[in-house]
């Protein structure tokens, strides 16, 4: 009898490298690589290179691609990796490798998602394009996104840009690096995240790329579909037991493959992803976009589409008020829930570094108050951040039927309390936290075996807790929600 076949899902984050092995009954096993202890050579603990510019986050691309073989080798180690018959994998989304056409990148150092040193290109790409980029693209100039950061590597590098034959995103360019040819193609949810392509067509937009970069289009790989194979596994990653020629499927970027992991892809459920920062993603019926500008809809690796909001300042926020707080996690924990919803009405605006949503330049937490005890001010804090996800939230639906949350801030009871009660929707926590891995698995799983995603869904992404919202708090978070909004419109007035 034949060994049952293995579906590798790869999640190449910005601290380090998850590798998945998913067999028919589900997750058989995960290896992670971090790139603060396993690859300090290359200089970047935190996933970027330490620059005196706090605007300009980059990092070795070589250090993402040693961290997929070495996470490859590592997964080998624990299931039989002989029997793996695809692999496919999502990278942090956006950030910029030039590379020729066989993927050599011609730079030591590329920007990543966190970069937010742009701002002259945006600006000029709004100017040229305005409310029409964000209807064609799906979202406003945005700084960390592959299309500004083209057009300002082609300005401060002309001899790279030059040498590049190729203009990728993270997860196109370590795609490329995994496949024999090292030239592959970039999947529509990589691909929106660039104000580059036009979502309602799936293409590049030609007369976007030309004003971003004269010549851009020539250098942009294709777009396929995210089911489609983008080329057999290189020698070089024939690790662990993997072998050279397995089908590789197209990359996809993080967010759309956790929202398949979360198993959320259906309109009405969203994800609330409390990381690095929160993103909190929903899929869409239709590909509508944010009127304020500062959600981004992208393609989801499903086929359909899905809203993003990255709220820059998540658990490095979380972090610092805890510290300042002089408690550890379960302190924090703690405090919530000996304080009332609501916080006696503090609002906190929760800035302490330049934010995404809504577009905050200066960074400084904003307060309506002029002090309060560690406890009200962890309490504020939380609010603040539930608050913001549910304002941005709006123009997506005004009702959720399910929130699934994921990410180390999930493990915080008294976070998921608060969003759950500010959104008014059962809040669920799921039994695997590696969504994104899983995401991509599952897309492999869906290639090898025929299975459809929902299906897959079912069976694979169940909740390991639940928190019903506590309707008495309503009328508290509904006052909270607008005075916040009229507190954030005067600190952040929209353009
Ligand atoms: C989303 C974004 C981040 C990265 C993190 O637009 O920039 O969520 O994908 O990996």
């Amino acid at each position: 009898m034949h060994a049952s076949p293995l579906a590798i899902g790869i999640d190449a984050s910005t601290q380090g490298v998850k590798a998945l092995a998913l067999g028919p009954d589900g997750p058989e096993a995960l290896a992670a690589v971090r790139f603060a202890d396993d690859l300090p050579s290359f200089g970047a603990p935190e996933g970027f290179v330490p620059d005196p510019d706090p605007a300009v986050r980059r990092a070795p691309p070589a250090m993402w691609e040693e961290g997929v073989r070495l996470a490859l080798e590592r997964l080998g180690a624990e299931a039989d990796l002989s029997r793996a018959a695809c692999v496919a994998g999502s990278a942090q989304q956006h950030g910029l490798v030039l590379s020729t056409a066989r993927g050599e990148p011609v730079a030591p150092l590329a920007p990543i998602w966190m970069d937010h040193s742009t701002g002259p290109e945006c600006a000029a790409l709004e100017a040229r394009f305005g409310a029409a980029l964000r209807a064609r693209t799906g979202s406003a100039a945005t700084e960390r996104f592959t299309g500004p950061q083209a057009r300002k590597a082609a300005r401060e590098d002309p001899a790279a840009w030059a040498r590049a034959e190729r203009v990728h995103c993270i997860a196109s360019w370590l795609n490329s690096r995994l496949v024999e040819g090292g030239d592959a193609p970039c999947d529509p949810g990589s691909a929106s995240g660039q104000n580059l392509m036009d979502l309602a067509a799936r293409a590049w937009d030609p007369e976007i790329a030309e004003f971003t970069v004269p010549g851009l289009a020539a250098k942009l790989p294709r777009i396929v579909p995210s089911d489609a194979v983008s080329g057999a596994l290189a020698p070089a990653f024939a690790v662990g037991g993997l072998r050279a020629g397995t089908p590789v499927l197209v990359w996809s970027g993080d967010n759309p493959d956790s929202l398949l992991g979360m198993g959320c892809a259906a309109p009405g459920e969203a994800v609330a992803s409390l990381g690095t920062s929160d993103t909190f993603f929903a899929a869409l019926d239709a590909p509508r976009t944010d009127p304020d500008g500062f959600g981004n809809v992208f393609c989801t690796s499903a086929g359909g589409y899905m809203s993003l909001s990255c709220f820059t300042n998540g658990a490095l926020a979380r972090d610092r008020v805890r510290r300042e707080a002089g408690v550890d996690w379960a302190g924090f924990d703690a405090a919530l829930a000996a304080t009332a919803p609501g916080g006696g009405g503090r609002l906190l605006l929760p800035w302490f570094s330049p934010e995404s949503v809504p577009r905050v330049a200066r960074a400084g937490a904003r307060r309506s108050y002029a002090s309060a005890a560690p406890a009200d001010e962890i309490r504020a804090l939380c609010e603040g951040q539930a608050l913001a996800m549910r304002l941005h939230a709006g123009w997506i639906g005004s009702s959720f039927r399910r929130l699934g949350v994921t990410g180390g801030g999930s493990k915080c009871a008294g976070f998921l309390r608060i969003l759950a009660d500010v959104f008014q929707a059962p809040v669920e926590r799921l039994k695997s936290s590696e969504t994104v891995a899983l995401g991509a698995a599952m897309r492999a799983w869906s290639h090898l075996s025929g299975e459809p995603l929902p299906s897959l869904a079912t069976r694979l992404c169940r909740p390991a807790a639940r928190m019903e919202p506590d309707p008495a708090t309503a009328p508290v978070y509904a006052d909270a929600l607008s005075r916040y909004a009229v507190f954030e419109a005067a600190e952040a007035p929209r353009p």
